[in-house]
């Protein structure tokens, strides 16, 4: 048929093979095999048609690197009505994970299996994209309007049983050897005289439909949408397939997707699904790297950060010891990992047997003689540089030979902790970000002496355990955190210049931030942040820098935890809200400070804010803290909330445009001086030369 697809009749069944590797995505090559063999099928003496994968997985989709360039035919769609209009029934046999396109093609088989292990879904939506090749008009058509409109735009893929419970599926098959047991399926519907079932056949009684129940469902995706608007439309294709005939609902999804596939959310959207494969890959690092074997992991610390990471390891089944000072504390930490699973459990997405297979996995202990067997300790006390060396010093006494020895430090100095052992080569940084059993970003921090195997092992576990992982060299605050300096700065400055907390979260959340900086201080506490900041001697020393936040803290307004800080909360609801008081406290203190406040736009607020982390990513590219601008990008998606439909602050300002970003920059300078706006000469040198992040990034390859 092709290189990638092949036919062969077998025992009186055709079967189609797509092999695509890794994969299996819908290239040109697979659409015009698979066409092809359809096509062979109609001719021959096989009885029915098989259309399985060889690799890991049946095809996960649509190739996303062919979108945004010139379509080359065949069309998917096309290839789904050659399937769809076979004179024999045509049968897909699932296997992995059929994805998007992939599971497309299956819904346009007459029947479909699969084995147990098998997934399918439509992951469209994360990729600010909806199924363009018939999902959203064939699964409503038989797992209902509502399934159907949860799993669109969810984007979750659903296993293989309750897919079969759905209707999305036809069977199940017992063992693993699919091919054997689809051909058998497809002998047994032969002689059942199974019929040519076509889902475009069904049609969906409108009055099955609760009145107002697109609307509903458009204003609770729009909450959660965070400038995409991939959502709105599923649900307008959704619609679509209640009210239209199939072809005209086929028309108005092919007319959404070619929409969103153009949108600027979708190109950012892919840009960090490809960012996030790329950051696994250390350029230095050989392919051949060995990976140490990880079968116990230790936790030093039994605080909240130390409990989240020990439970990312019991949820994959990796024994945990955590390792507190003494019986009162470990019992203290012990009670946060059951409370937090048992709210899991209360909420309906854990089995009370489930957790207790978890909580088994985890042990406790006040005695680093218990550390001998660990493969893998993370420690995760609070920041301080000489307590964090004094326990890795213990650590080298306590653990064997070969074990990895990683502190989950947001600031601390990496080296100077290896330092304190005698295997600096044996020691890293792995920053999780709270709650750790929730955040999917790890940072995992290369020291000077990190060896390569240690390396390799960190970023390997981490995703093991569900997280996305970039790596960092050392430096203050390491990537993330060392960007998020002017931000904070920024949105305080903000105020004292003319804004409310209201106009500058807004102005941040109405570009798709979850929350607004100063929302976030007060989340997390402004007494935090300002212990912090006492602890520091390189701040200029500007009695602007930081006012709000330190007069709030003076005056015990600690944020939510006191009821108020940046806004006040309403004791019963925890809403926010404005302050009167808060606001004539800022007046006053600009007044005090002879600051002139003026009107300030939305558009001034998110360059303030984002024009500092845009400069700091650049400085850490230069300095090669960062292996690429995308890297950045990542880390703040997964980490900070920074919208995916924007991708990420780097590839947000090749957007707007280095030279507009380098020269708001120059302009802040002149306003408000070097301290805060100081150019990156990298920004520098690609904004004169026209040139962008990413076409940087594609140089030093
Ligand atoms: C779509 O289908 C639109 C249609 O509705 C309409 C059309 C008209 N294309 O993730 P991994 C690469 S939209 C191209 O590390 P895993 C990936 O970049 C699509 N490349 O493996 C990586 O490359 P590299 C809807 C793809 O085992 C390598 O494969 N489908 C694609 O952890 C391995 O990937 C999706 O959104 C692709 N579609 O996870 C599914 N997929 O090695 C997207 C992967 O060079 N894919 N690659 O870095 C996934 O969710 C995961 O890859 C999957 C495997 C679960 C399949």
């Amino acid at each position: 048929m092709s290189e990638v697809v092949s036919y062969e009749v077998k025992d009186s069944i055709g079967v189609i093979s797509v092999n695509n590797p890794p994969v299996n995505a819908l290239a040109q090559v697979v659409r015009e095999g698979i066409l092809k063999a359809v096509q062979t099928a109609q001719q021959d003496d096989s009885e029915a048609v098989v259309l399985r994968c060889e690799g890991r997985t049946f095809i996960a989709g649509a190739d996303i690197t062919e979108f945004g360039k010139p379509p080359k035919d065949p069309w998917l769609p096309e290839v789904l009505t050659a399937i769809e209009n076979s004179s024999k029934p045509v049968i897909a046999a699932i296997h992995g994970t059929a994805l998007g396109g992939g599971f497309e093609v299956a819904l346009a088989c007459h029947y479909r299996c699969a084995i147990a292990s098998a997934k399918v879904g439509l992951p469209e939506v994360n990729l600010g994209l909806l199924p363009g090749a018939g999902g959203t008009q064939r699964v409503p058509r038989v797992a209902g309007v509502k399934a159907a409109l949860d799993m669109i735009t969810s984007g979750k893929p659903v296993p293989a049983a309750k897919a079969r419970d759905m209707g999305l599926i036809d069977e199940v098959l017992a063992g693993e050897d699919l091919e054997a047991a689809a051909i058998a399926y497809a002998k047994d519907l032969l002689a059942s005289g199974a019929p040519l079932k076509r889902i475009r056949d069904i049609s969906i009684d409108p009055a099955t439909v609760e009145p107002g129940f697109f609307d509903e469902a458009r204003k609770r995706l729009a909450k959660r949408a965070r400038g995409q608007i991939a959502p709105d439309r599923i649900v307008s294709c959704i619609q679509a397939a209640v009210e239209l005939p199939m072809d005209e609902g086929l028309q108005r999804e092919r007319e959404l997707f070619q929409e969103l596939v153009a949108s600027p959310e979708s190109a950012a959207m892919r840009h960090i699904f490809f960012a996030e494969r790329q950051a696994a890959k250390i350029r230095d690092l050989p392919r051949e790297t060995p990976i140490r074997d990880i079968n116990k992991v230790a936790i030093i610390g039994g605080g909240t950060m130390g409990g989240g990471i020990a439970m990312c390891f019991a949820n994959v089944g990796i024994p945990v010891i955590m390792i507190e000072i003494n019986d009162e504390a470990l019992e203290r930490g012990l009670g946060i990992i059951r409370k937090n699973y048992g709210i899991t459990v209360k909420k309906g997405k854990m089995s009370e047997q489930h957790m207790q297979s978890r909580l088994e996995l985890i042990s406790g202990s006040t005695d680093y003689g218990d550390l001998a067997d660990v493969d893998l300790v993370i420690e995760a006390v609070f920041e301080n540089l000489d307590l964090k060396k004094e326990i890795f010093a213990k650590l080298d006494t306590a653990c064997k030979p070969g074990a990895i020895l990683a502190t989950n430090t947001s600031y601390q100095d990496v080296n100077a902790i290896a330092a304190a052992t005698s295997r600096p080569d044996d020691v890293l940084g792995m920053h999780f970000f709270s709650p750790a059993n929730v955040m999917k970003l790890l940072e995992v921090v290369r020291g000077d002496k990190t060896a390569d195997d240690v390396l390799a092992t960190a970023m390997k576990i981490g995703k093991a355990i569900g997280k996305v992982c970039v790596m960092s060299g050392v430096c203050y605050g390491f990537i993330g955190n060392r960007m998020l300096g002017g931000y904070g700065r920024e949105a305080q400055m903000l105020l004292l210049d003319g804004c409310t907390p209201r106009q500058v979260d807004s102005a941040l959340e109405k570009f798709g931030m979850a929350m607004g900086p100063l929302a976030m201080g007060d989340l997390a506490g402004l007494d935090v942040g300002y212990k912090a900041r006492q602890a520091r001697t390189d701040l200029p020393d500007d009695p602007r820098l930081y006012r709000m936040g330190t007069v709030l803290v003076e005056m015990g307004r600690h944020g939510q935890k006191t009821g108020s800080g940046f806004y006040k909360y309403d004791p019963e609801t925890r809403a926010r809200l404005d302050d009167p008081e808060v606001e004539s406290l800022i007046r006053k203190q600009a007044e005090d400070l002879g600051v002139e406040q003026r009107e300030i736009s939305e558009e001034e607020i998110l360059q303030r804010c984002f024009y500092p982390l845009i400069n700091e990513g650049a400085l850490i590219l230069e300095e090669g803290i960062a292996q690429r601008p995308s890297d950045i990008d990542v880390v703040y998606v997964y980490g900070y909330a920074f919208p995916a439909a924007k991708g990420g602050p780097m590839f947000y300002a090749d957007q707007v445009g280095l030279k507009n970003v380098y020269d708001k920059i120059c302009e802040f300078r002149d306003r408000y001086g070097e301290d805060y706006w100081k150019p990156a000469p990298l920004l520098k040198e690609l904004a004169e030369k026209g040139s962008s992040f990413a076409e940087w990034a594609a140089q030093q390859k």
